[in-house]
């Protein structure tokens, strides 16, 4: 399986992350990305390529041009007012509430207050280099839809900073830029085809359904720990099956707390049935890792096996797959669970019958 990397998400490295009232060192780190890599490495299943280079359309096909220019300079502008600052964190919110009968607000022209206009959360800081292993980010995306749309079966894109929470304008959730959601749309665009998002990340994908809630081009279907108690707590609930046209083209699994392999595989199981009833050409996986039972910020208990079993599921759908980092936050087991899902999903032997 061809793998796509680049050591430019490097870049990214916050010092901290705000959150639950302290400093903390942050979940999300570049030795995620490392830990994948280097286990990856070591198995000759999987062949390694670098990106290409895509630039900012297809990005602002599915964002707001605005949130990709503040991006771009944020950081900069941010240190010319506030002197050196390592990790750029809102302290200020654009909450609709405050402008109640007056009529929406504009962008503000302060950095500190546009910080808190495109960004929702405390704990996805901006530093010098965010911006360029964001754009990295979607080119490793972008560049693995590409093996699939030149024949490829399946190709992994080791993408990061992660981004399915990131929404057509607002950044946060560790996110900057929605990966899955420029790839669905370029494969949308670029091919004619219909495509289905598959979400398998512990924190539901608010960001790309939101993108796509309005269409029936774009299938999202996501599996997650229920909003009633996990981030984003806004997003995922069952009854949310989008609108207008897009109605029934999004479909929610909030599973609760210590969800072990069999009832993760059956959910998974009946997400991949609504997949293969709206007959996409193509899948886009957001693969999350943060179900693994000793995640330390998530409450799922899906094991190893269970990974390569749910990779063995999506397989079964028989459709061109392209498969996008997002979360997961053990370290030591993330490079092992990501190769053994990619084992699930790529080897025939897995998960199927033997032939007769
Ligand atoms: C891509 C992705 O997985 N983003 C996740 C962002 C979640 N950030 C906030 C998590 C809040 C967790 N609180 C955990 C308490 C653990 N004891
Ligand atoms: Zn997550």
């Amino acid at each position: 399986m061809k793998v796509v990397y680049t050591l430019r998400h490097r870049s990214h490295h916050p010092q901290f992350e705000l959150e639950n009232g302290a400093l903390q060192e942050p979940f999300e780190h570049p030795g995620r990305a490392e830990i994948i890599r280097s286990t990856l490495a070591a198995d000759s299943s999987f062949e390694f390529i670098a990106p290409d280079e895509w630039g900012t359309a297809p990005i602002e096909a599915v964002h707001d041009p605005g949130l990709v220019a503040f991006l771009e300079t944020a950081w900069y502008e941010y240190q010319q007012v506030h002197g050196f600052t390592h990790d750029v964190v809102p302290d200020i919110f654009a909450m609709p509430a405050l402008r109640e009968k007056m009529g929406p607000a504009r962008e503000p022209e302060a950095i500190g207050a546009r910080l808190g206009w495109w960004c929702f959360e405390t704990t996805t800081p901006i530093m010098h280099g965010t911006y360029a292993a964001a754009r990295s980010s979607v080119d490793v995306a972008l560049t693995a839809a590409d093996q699939v749309i030149n024949g490829e079966p399946v190709a992994y894109g080791l993408c990061r900073p992660p981004g399915h929470h990131a929404a057509r304008a607002a950044y946060g959730g560790y996110c900057f830029f929605n990966n899955a959601a420029v790839v669905a749309h370029h494969l949308a665009e670029s091919t004619g085809s219909k495509v289905a998002v598959l979400d398998v990340d512990y924190h539901h994908g608010n960001g790309t359904q939101q993108i796509f809630y309005d269409r029936d081009d774009v299938q999202f279907v996501s599996l997650h720990g229920d909003p009633v108690r996990a981030y984003p707590y806004l997003t995922g609930f069952s009854g949310e099956i989008g609108t207008g046209k897009g109605r029934g083209a999004t479909s929610n699994y909030p599973l609760p707390a210590r969800t072990d392999d069999e009832r993760y595989l059956s959910a998974l199981t009946a997400a991949c049935g609504e997949i293969s009833a709206f007959g996409p050409d193509v899948v886009v996986v957001s693969l999350g890792l943060d179900t693994y039972y000793d995640d330390p910020i998530s409450d799922l208990a899906v094991t190893p096996d269970g990974f390569e079993q749910s990779g063995a599921v999506v397989r079964q759908l028989g459709l061109p797959t392209v498969v996008l980092q997002e979360g997961g936050y053990a370290t030591e087991a993330l490079g092992e669970n990501a190769r053994r899902w990619l084992l699930g999903v790529s080897s025939p032997e897995i998960g199927e019958p033997e032939p007769a």
